[in-house]
């Protein structure tokens, strides 16, 4: 019997994990992948997702951690696609807190809000829910995603966005890192700030009512794949706010109530 598939053979997964981590490292935009292949599954996008990821450790890169993407409204409205999603982060786009980070090596940077996380305990789906994922939560910092999509003028769908590794590329996690211990996450106010000036606010509940919820969410959706969620691993929960552009030149700062922040300039 043919099998769902059947359609996008092993081949056609190389072949398109090729095309999104070529224009990445050779750092240009590309069309989405449904646009020729519309028939591509959910399963097949983080098929191609994990082909990169595999060239990435081949070329002698590093996983580092895990991030959800999509999980707050804002983001939702702004990308059209309304499905939480996850990714993988590299110790390559590590830009320490306070650090540089050239724009040219990017192709059409945007920087968003975050509430990092690493967690002390294995979480494990099917089932996983968000107060089993907070008793889980070791530590949390303020960040900021840099997003970078390869695709051109950064419009997706949901299969594409999820084979283009979630948009990743470069991440700062403030340098704090705080016991959950007190904090309520859910009321944890949130501040993305631009040279200097406020550009977006937030709560923690922007991202699915609360960010264990976040998390509890990847190792969900990581089960489907049959992993576990490892004690010990950075998880990013999702923006707060919309993206912003950047530019050389700017600076941004990212501040989490009750538990600190994170900078990063680009130049
Ligand atoms: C997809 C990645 C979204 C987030 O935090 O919501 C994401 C994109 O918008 O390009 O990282
Ligand atoms: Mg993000």
């Amino acid at each position: 019997m043919a099998s769902p598939t059947d359609s996008v053979v092993r081949p056609d997964i190389e072949r398109l994990a090729a095309f999104l981590h070529d224009a990445e490292t050779g750092v240009y935009e590309v069309d989405k992948i449904t646009d020729d292949q519309p028939d591509l599954s959910l399963e097949q996008a983080y098929a191609i997702q994990n082909a990169i990821l595999a060239r990435k450790l081949g070329a002698g890169g590093r996983l580092a951690g895990r991030k959800m993407g999509l999980t707050s409204p804002a983001k939702m409205q702004q990308m059209g696609v309304e499905v939480p999603i996850h990714g993988f982060l590299m110790a390559e786009g590590c830009v320490a807190d306070g650090g540089a980070t050239p724009v040219a090596d990017l192709i059409h940077p945007k920087v968003e809000a975050e509430i990092a996380m690493i967690t002390a305990r294995n979480l494990k789906g099917p089932g996983c829910t968000a107060a089993e994922a907070m008793a889980a939560v070791g530590h949390v910092s303020a960040s900021i995603e840099v997003i970078d999509s390869r695709y051109r003028n950064f419009r997706f769908d949901l299969v594409s966005v999820i084979a283009d590794n979630t948009s990743a590329a470069r991440y700062v996690i403030g340098a704090d890192a705080v016991s959950p211990d007190g904090l309520d996450l859910r009321t944890t106010g949130v501040v993305l700030e631009k040279n200097g000036e406020v550009l977006a606010t937030g709560a923690g509940a922007a991202v699915l009512g609360h960010p264990a919820a976040s998390l509890a969410a990847l190792a969900n959706l990581l089960a489907d794949q049959g992993q576990v969620l490892p004690a010990g691993t950075l998880v990013m929960t999702g923006a707060v706010t919309e993206a912003y552009a950047v530019a050389a030149g700017d600076h941004v700062r990212v501040t989490v109530q009750g538990v600190g922040s994170a900078s990063i300039r680009f130049i």
